[in-house]
């Protein structure tokens, strides 16, 4: 393990007496096993352990956590909120060890009991409650906001089924149930009191209250109840102990069925059983979004329980309606929680009773809004009909605060209509749809990107008009990962390394990292680093046996791309690229060409027929190169199974080369990237999100760079683009294609690849073609760098080196800083 605990972590007596020592957390994974579990070390199955241990650390997180909300609760700061449809949290135990600094303790508390630590930390179930990027930078950013000791709470959908579990049949990817709850989840404190009703369907009327005041009444046609299930967030070595608080649907057992819904009595219990299935699985797409009732109904459910729990706690707080926005920042992670914008409103105006005014002007101060993509199709609308049926009342909130908007528009640019059509809450150009990304950024005091490519693409087309009327409230936040799991926790013979050299406080401080330059030509260093990689290779290597049944070699080139599968990352032009090796090398046996081992891990979304067909090319390429003689010790191809957090923990610190290939202009950011150079690998990439902040951090001589800029595949696209062309002038390219239509990779069968080698050919729609020739030149020096060991662990020591920009602590802070103006109280 990566550190030995710092000054913040009792030791001696003092660790005994906060429980933290070997001898008692001993005692309490016994005591923990028969009060909790029923069961006695003779009978205890591995999961027991599991579990008694799980709930011994929970214990002794559980001061801290009750210390934390109480210094909260008391002081006159603002709390940021971070509002997301998804958290990837990934497995607890082993972060929790490290964060508390009692990783060595447990492991010899657990050897006295006669248990292997590791493979304890092994069994634990994967809480996939994300689909990818999105989910797991917010699982970074609560790491780095307790870490930082900022006030914060994190606001989410507690899934009874996470991201599907991805298993390959066949070649194909096909979807198992995620059922991450069945043995119990140690982590989750459930509270039952702490509950909120959530209205859906029904109509509004609108009558004057009391003191004269026009209020709207919305008689709902259904109610969901949402319970609070809580799970705490340690920081790194310090006392902090934040929440992350998940909610869960359940049915509202008291409400009268009869009243609404006379006679109709399968349609009332159709309602019923959204209340009881809302919180039932996370869907699984990535980009983009699906338009599904149900959906809207996830994200209507756990906004307004969050904002619902936020005016509570300022009433606990005894502070007055007014001061929300000085006691709350609520952060929108992309625009599935962007619904708040109205429901912020409606429990102001309609439950507070406050003025439009003053309320706008609340709603405004606290939220703010991420924007996480500029592809077309994955901004999110919702259709009118949809929207009424299931939020009426929200909806006519929508509709006034749209009327003053565009006013305001008007009067800026008077005759301006097709400006305000452009701008318009509600696109109307064919059906009517609501635009949740304008609904978020008017409701914003902020609005960021999430890479400095990124940014400005986002304030020159998909924002443009809402940069123009408030240049002042767009930002840019680059995106970090956190170095505790991502180097600390998943490579902890480098972190030892790192510990020895620079000490451990790079693990708060990422940019002490620096210190490693001056190592980078330092040969007996050099061999220190290539055999903590070695060793890193080996063990992924048992991994990819286990999981798909082919041995590889360590000393191979290790070229991995892990991420979702989708067309604008282009896991098919690597394709297209070892099947254009596998072609040179059967033709050329002589060549002397680098042994290469290819790996790819990533889900498609279940109705990505493409991104299906992209596995399915990967595995069949797989088979025919893995069972060639001829490309025994030259090249291997794996597709490895379920990629997931717990995957990633040991296939990020065994990559040589990073595959960050999308299409320029196309990836937000990428933060696999940053856990890639975090880890010493090199990036063959294009000047895409994040890539182009890696490069200039790494330096462009340590970096692998390729490919059309993002204003020339804009050019390209314009003027008009004829993949075919690029096809005609590239000979290895056409080999490759026809090989690929000749079902030589589906057993023969022709058709299999046919859509996918006819699109690319027609369409194209994300120039794998445009890029082939340059990529595979680029492989080339790819190659001679790899045969100068030397040359090649400098690179790699100077990647992680400089890789301190990209932790989540510098993104937290810039968000404190620049968004939420909010400091840590420590
Ligand atoms: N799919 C971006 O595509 C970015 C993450 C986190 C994504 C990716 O480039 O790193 O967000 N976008 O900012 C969405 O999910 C909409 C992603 O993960």
């Amino acid at each position: 393990m990566a550190a030995n605990p710092t000054t913040r972590v009792p030791g001696g007596a003092e660790a005994a007496r906060h429980g933290l020592d070997a001898e008692s957390l001993q005692r309490d994974v016994l005591d923990n096993l028969v009060s909790l579990q029923a069961r006695y070390p003779a009978i205890a199955t591995p999961h027991d352990w599991y579990m008694a241990l799980s709930y011994s650390v929970r214990d002794r997180l559980l001061l801290r956590w009750v210390d934390t909300v109480q210094r909260y609760a008391a002081a006159d700061v603002r709390v940021a909120c971070y509002l997301s449809a998804e958290f990837l949290i990934g497995p607890q135990l082993g972060n929790n060890l490290l964060n508390l600094g009692i990783e060595a303790q447990a492991r010899a508390a657990m050897l006295a009991l006669g248990q292997d630590l590791d493979t304890v930390i092994a069994l634990e179930e994967e809480p996939g409650l994300g689909n990818g990027g999105l989910g797991r930078l917010a699982a970074c950013y609560l790491d780095s906001l307790a870490t930082l000791q900022m006030p914060a709470l994190g606001y989410g959908i507690r899934y009874e089924f996470g991201i599907f579990r991805q298993a390959i049949r066949d070649g194909w990817q096909v979807e198992e149930t995620d059922k991450w709850l069945q043995k119990g989840n140690p982590w989750e404190i459930v509270r039952p009191d702490v509950a909120y009703y959530v209205n859906f369907g029904g109509h509004t009327q609108s009558a004057t209250d009391a003191e004269g005041r026009f209020r709207v009444r919305w008689t709902a046609a259904n109610q969901v109840k949402g319970v609070a299930c809580d799970t705490p967030v340690p920081g790194y070595r310090v006392e902090t102990c934040n929440t992350l608080r998940l909610w869960k649907s359940e049915a509202v057992e008291s409400f009268d069925l009869a009243d609404f819904n006379v006679g109709d009595y399968y349609g009332a219990v159709q309602e019923k059983v959204i209340s009881e299935t809302l919180s039932k699985v996370l869907y699984p797409n990535d980009e983009p979004e699906m338009g599904k009732r149900l959906r809207l109904a996830q994200q209507y459910f756990f906004v307004s329980c969050s904002l619902q729990d936020m005016l509570r706690l300022l009433e606990l707080k005894g502070e007055p309606i007014e001061r929300f926005a000085d006691m709350f920042v609520a952060q929108l992670n992309d625009t599935h929680p962007s619904i708040a914008v109205a429901e912020l409103m409606r429990l102001l105006l309609d439950e507070r009773g406050l003025q439009w005014e003053q309320a706008w002007d609340i709603t405004r101060r606290t939220l703010a809004y991420t924007n996480h993509t500029l592809l077309p199709e994955a901004l999110e609308t919702w259709g009118l009909p949809l929207f009424r049926s299931l939020l009426p009342r929200p909806l006519e909130i929508i509709y006034e605060i749209n009327r003053r908007f565009l006013d305001e528009v008007r009067q800026r640019h008077p005759g301006d209509e097709s400006r305000v059509a452009r701008m318009s809450l509600i696109d109307e150009s064919g059906d009517r749809r609501i635009r949740m990304a304008h609904l978020a950024t008017v409701g914003s005091h902020a609005v960021n990107g999430v890479a400095a490519l990124h940014s400005s693409l986002l304030r020159e087309t998909v924002l443009r008009d809402f940069a123009e009327l408030w240049p002042e409230r767009f930002h840019n936040v680059t995106n970090g990962v956190t170095p505790r799991r991502f180097l600390a926790l998943c490579n902890p013979g480098l972190a030892r390394l790192l510990d020895e050299t620079v000490g451990e406080g790079w693990i708060a401080d990422l940019t002490r990292l620096r210190g490693l330059e001056a190592h980078a030509d330092d040969a007996a260093f050099q061999r220190r680093w290539r055999a903590i990689k070695h060793a890193n290779k080996e063990v992924l290597a048992q991994h990819i046996q286990s999981a798909t049944g082919v041995v590889v070699d360590p000393r191979a080139l290790f070229d991995i791309q892990v991420k979702r599968i989708h067309e604008y990352k282009r896991q098919h032009l690597n394709a297209l690229y070892m099947v254009a090796l596998y072609q040179r090398l059967r033709r050329e046996p002589q060549l002397a060409l680098a042994p290469r081992c290819f790996v790819f891990g990533g889900k498609a979304a279940p109705g990505y027929a493409m991104a299906k067909l992209i596995i399915r090319l990967i595995n069949g390429i797989a088979e025919v190169v893995n069972n060639d003689p001829a490309m025994e010790g030259r090249l291997k191809v794996i597709f490895f199974p379920n990629f997931n957090v717990k995957s990633a923990h040991h296939i990020y610190p065994a990559a040589d080369l990073s595959e960050q290939i999308s299409t320029a202009g196309k990836e937000a950011s990428g933060t696999g990237n940053m856990k890639f150079m975090m880890n010493g690998a090199l990036t063959i990439g294009t000047l895409d999100g994040a890539n182009v902040e890696i490069r200039e951090e790494a330096g462009a001589e340590n970096f692998f760079l390729f490919g059309l800029r993002a204003q020339d595949v804009e050019r390209l696209q314009r003027e008009g683009y004829r993949p075919a062309d690029h096809v005609a002038a590239h000979d290895e390219l056409r080999e490759a294609l026809d090989l690929i239509a000749s079902g030589h990779f589906s057993r023969g069968e022709s058709e299999v690849f046919r859509p996918l080698v006819e699109n690319l050919m027609q369409w194209d729609h994300f120039l794998a073609l445009a890029d082939y020739a340059d990529y595979a030149a680029c492989q080339a020096r790819v190659d001679a760098a790899w045969q100068d060991p030397a040359g090649w662990t400098r690179m790699s020591i100077l990647n992680t080196a400089r890789s301190g920009k990209f932790s989540s602590d510098r993104a937290i802070r810039e968000y404190g800083d620049r968004i939420w103006s909010l400091a840590p109280i420590g």
